[in-house]
């Protein structure tokens, strides 16, 4: 099936079980954004694989005006991604809100919109230079209409209805758990249909991994327990995978097992990445599929409620025993999380 046949599918039965004409009009508006979506990341694919050809630079200094000064294009592609994500919800027209990792602020959009739309347009384009996978991802949450923009960030993650990732790599692969009760499925994009199609349905993190994904270099810096566990990996003689593109690592992660950590450390006590725009979203993901994501011991990232919207928080993300051996670890140490 494609992706849009999936997403009829799935929209027709929630339509099919909503208990309001405008439950039923918020799932087919969440199916519309979602396929908006899918169309704008198939586009922004295409440009990140012809990175550093002149009818893409030409594209992204349209975009920009210029090139920023260092020629670094693969940031200018950053904000291409934003404005291509940004142009497409707009001519959607029914999200409330459009909150980009790209922008300082959150934008109003529709204000009778009752779906607000988060997203990390182009993370860890730094290795876009290099080809090594980069990705977007997005999550959408139920807003009232007339809603302030706090209502879109300053929530628990458990808020999240559907939420996805593309993993732009060997392939252009959509993740996806449409509304808040979809399973996780993968789709590849099929060049010859310009069709996002169905590749695996119902993923299941595996219960435990041989893999474990941190920057090993920030060691010194983190607590106690977070080094007394990645040394028992190491005891474990489990593999050290770290591609320091989030949506990369965390897909492995996905497939094969094991955990992904961005904890917090000595310089960076609320770690980096963003609560709203990275953990949220990926955090649903494994958790939909099985398994856990962590702030600390007892802590999920997905209960954790950001005071702005680009507050960053540590997080663990992974197959169920392994991360409940971290938390577990935790709970037992004197000084606690
Ligand atoms: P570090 C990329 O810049 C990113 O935001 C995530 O995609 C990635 O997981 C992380 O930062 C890598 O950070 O400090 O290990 O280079």
């Amino acid at each position: 099936a494609t992706l849009h046949e999936y997403l009829r599918a799935r929209a027709a039965d929630a339509v099919e079980a909503s208990t309001s004409a405008r439950e039923a009009e918020d799932c087919e508006n969440e199916a519309a954004i979602v396929r908006a979506l899918a169309r704008t990341c198939a586009k922004i694919g295409r440009f990140v694989r012809r990175a550093g050809l002149t009818d893409v630079k030409a594209y992204v200094e349209g975009k920009n005006g210029a090139v920023n000064v260092h020629g670094e294009e693969q940031a200018a592609l950053d904000d291409a991604a934003h404005e291509m994500c940004v142009e497409a919800l707009r001519e959607e027209g029914s999200s409330a809100w459009i909150a980009s990792e790209e922008s300082e602020d959150v934008v109003a959009a529709n204000p009778r919109g009752r779906i607000a739309v988060v997203f990390d347009p182009l993370d860890g384009s730094s290795n876009i230079e290099c080809g090594v996978g980069v990705g977007t991802i997005f999550g959408l949450v139920g807003v009232d209409e007339n809603s302030a923009a706090a209502s879109v960030y300053a929530r628990p993650g458990n808020d999240m209805r559907s939420v996805g990732y593309v993993m732009y790599g060997a392939s252009t692969i959509l993740v996806l758990s449409f509304m808040s009760t979809g399973a996780v499925c993968a789709f590849t994009y099929d060049e010859s249909l310009d069709a996002f199609v169905l590749t695996k349905a119902n993923i299941r993190i595996p219960t435990s991994g041989n893999v474990y994904s941190v920057n090993q270099a920030n060691y010194r810096k983190w607590d106690d327990v977070m080094r007394a566990y990645i040394d028992e990996c190491s005891k474990e003689k489990k593999s050290l995978r770290y591609i320091g593109s989030m949506v990369a690592d965390v897909h492995r992660t996905l497939l094969y097992g094991g955990t992904f950590h961005y904890p917090a450390d000595a310089s960076n006590p609320n770690g980096k990445l963003r609560a709203v725009y990275e953990c949220f979203p990926m955090s649903a993901i494994i958790e939909r599929a099985g398994g856990l994501a962590i702030s600390a011991a007892d802590t999920r990232v997905l209960d954790f409620v950001p005071t702005s919207a680009h507050e960053r928080m540590p997080i663990h993300v992974g197959s169920p025993a392994d991360i409940e051996r971290l938390s577990q670890m935790y709970r037992e140490s004197p000084g606690g999380a």
